[in-house]
């Protein structure tokens, strides 16, 4: 066994079994090995942008982390931008960094660079191994670190020669870390609070979204009359009819601060005050009233859904009437095709426990609204603002989910920034129907443009928020990177594609000319 095959085999009994690839000469040793070890599915990403969001997605929606494979620091560097999203979701992930071999570092070759600098701010855990019998050990350290309560990218660089010597085995995975449980102190706290009759927002992120800890925090809820609140950005909601209701906190800092008036107190379940996505001149950074309290139940690497349950139960458990959203689908659409036709369509026509990978911008307030009573889908959103997420993201719950069906509603600029996502989609027949809300325009920053105050700004400063001139042709881009594409220019013709490609099963993407 080289150290390449003991890496494979040690992901695989640690239950790593989905590689998003980009592989080099570095990595050929790693490549060979994924068929003489049994139980890894390669997956070939074009560009490392989508390998690393399609980890991201995976990890979402499976729970555990697939690997990546990339070359060397420019590969890596490559993917940074969805690994700041990934980190920002806390996702679990190993990324598997092929670097020279380690006597060949010192001739300074080309590829040759500051591989850790690039890894170090987005990786909660880094490891180069120094010699092939060490590999193993260090893949299960890795997995280990990328599981760690709350989730995160462990970087393991594999020189050349690590990875073409002898190994001596596998090795076992190593026990998980966390979620810790929740200090007992800090719940009888929050019970404290909510027995105080003050007005009581409690804002949760991460595993008390989904499952027991929301329906948990529906109870309590219930039971207190405090509002239940998530970040805008929230990395996994499971969203929809006979959910629990949830109040998402909305983009801008003045609705914010709207929305939260009058709070008197705020309990964090794994989350943070809400701040302003960005600074503006005279506007606030800091969305929470004068004087609000905060309480912090649990933190990010705390189990958030036990702290709700045991919330619950201090606040005297049993039986209440939680607050659920009602089943409300809007009417199909008809005639000028816009941003809300295409959210009315998709609310209507969407089927029940969809996955959405939502980039769509600012599409996406008409689409929440519309969505708001549709048949319940979990909903996956750009966590750090990095545009070029939403496609990738699709391909790894796709493959976490194989028998789901993924929608991924996307503006056409931040498609066209990882837009090879499309080709693992077709080549893998991944069931994702990708929905471009082709208004050929950088439509935020023009509305960015005002708020922030730049005076000035002539046909040479908005020629940098506009793609017109050329048009991108999505249809010719979606069937020329193999997926079954039609554009809509009308809320009919929209209606008949969509429904179409929810009927039928793999790749679809529909260009709606808004
Ligand atoms: C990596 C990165 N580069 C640039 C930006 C700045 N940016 C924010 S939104 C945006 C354009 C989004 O356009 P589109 O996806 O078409 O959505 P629209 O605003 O038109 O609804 C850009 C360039 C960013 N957020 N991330």
């Amino acid at each position: 066994m080289n150290g390449a095959q003991s890496l494979v085999q040690t992901l695989v009994n640690c239950g790593v079994d989905v590689c998003f690839s980009n592989p080099g000469t570095s990595e050929m040793h790693f490549v060979a090995s994924v068929d003489t070890i049994q139980g890894m599915r390669p997956v070939l990403c074009l560009f490392e942008g989508v390998a690393t969001g399609a980890a991201d997605g995976y990890g979402r929606m499976a729970g555990k982390p697939a690997c990546t494979l990339l070359h060397l620091g420019p590969g890596l560097a490559n993917g940074l931008a969805n690994l700041h999203n990934a980190r920002r979701a806390s996702t679990p992930i190993v990324n598997i960094v092929g670097d020279h071999a380690t006597y060949h570092l010192q001739y300074d070759a080309p590829l040759t660079s500051d591989l850790v600098g690039f890894a170090r701010p987005v990786s909660s855990w880094i490891c180069e191994s120094k010699n092939s019998r060490t590999v193993a050990a260090d893949a299960a350290r890795a997995v280990q670190a990328a599981c760690t309560a709350p989730g995160g990218i462990a970087t393991l660089v594999l020189p050349a020669d690590t990875a073409w010597n002898e190994a001596h085995h596998a090795a076992p995975p190593l026990p998980p870390v966390g979620p810790h449980p929740v200090d007992p102190a800090a719940v009888d706290a929050c019970a404290e609070l909510l027995r105080n009759g003050r007005r009581t927002v409690i804002l949760v992120r991460g595993r008390g979204l989904l499952g027991a800890g929301l329906e948990a925090a529906g109870r309590i809820a219930a039971r207190t009359g405090a509002r239940l609140m998530c970040d805008t950005f929230a990395p996994h909601t499971e969203l929809g009819a006979g959910r629990v209701a949830i109040e998402r906190l909305p983009y801008f800092a003045e609705q914010i601060v709207e929305s939260l008036a009058g709070v008197e107190q705020m309990i964090l379940v794994g989350s943070k005050p809400p701040v302003s996505f960005f600074a503006y001149p005279g506007k606030t950074s800091w969305c929470s009233p004068e004087g609000c309290r905060f309480a912090q139940l649990a933190h990010e690497h705390e189990d958030g859904a036990q702290a709700l349950e045991a919330l619950d139960a201090a606040l005297g458990g049993g039986a209440v009437q939680v607050a659920r959203i009602p089943l409300g689908l809007p009417d199909l659409p008809t005639g000028k095709l816009t941003a809300l036709a295409v959210a009315q369509a998709m609310a209507n026509l969407t089927p029940g426990h969809t996955v959405m990978s939502d980039e769509s911008a600012t599409s996406g307030f008409p689409l929440a609204m519309m969505m708001a009573k549709a048949r319940p889908y979990d909903h996956l959103a750009l966590t750090g603002g990095s545009i070029g997420q939403g496609l990738p993201l699709a391909v790894g719950a796709a493959i976490a989910c194989p028998d789901r069906k993924i929608t991924c509603p996307h503006g056409d600029g931040g498609a066209a920034y990882t837009l090879q996502a499309l080709w693992t989609m077709a080549r893998e027949q991944l069931d994702v129907t990708t929905v471009i809300f082709a208004n050929r325009s950088y439509a935020i920053l023009n509305i960015e443009l005002m708020r922030v105050g730049a005076i000035g700004a002539g046909p040479k400063a908005l020629s940098m928020l506009d793609l017109h001139n050329p048009e991108l042709n999505w249809l010719s881009i979606g069937s020329g990177l193999g997926v079954e594409s039609s554009r809509a220019t009308t809320a009919e013709e929209f209606n008949a594609q969509y429904a179409s490609a929810m009927q039928g099963r793999g790749p679809r993407l529909i260009e709606a000319l808004i």
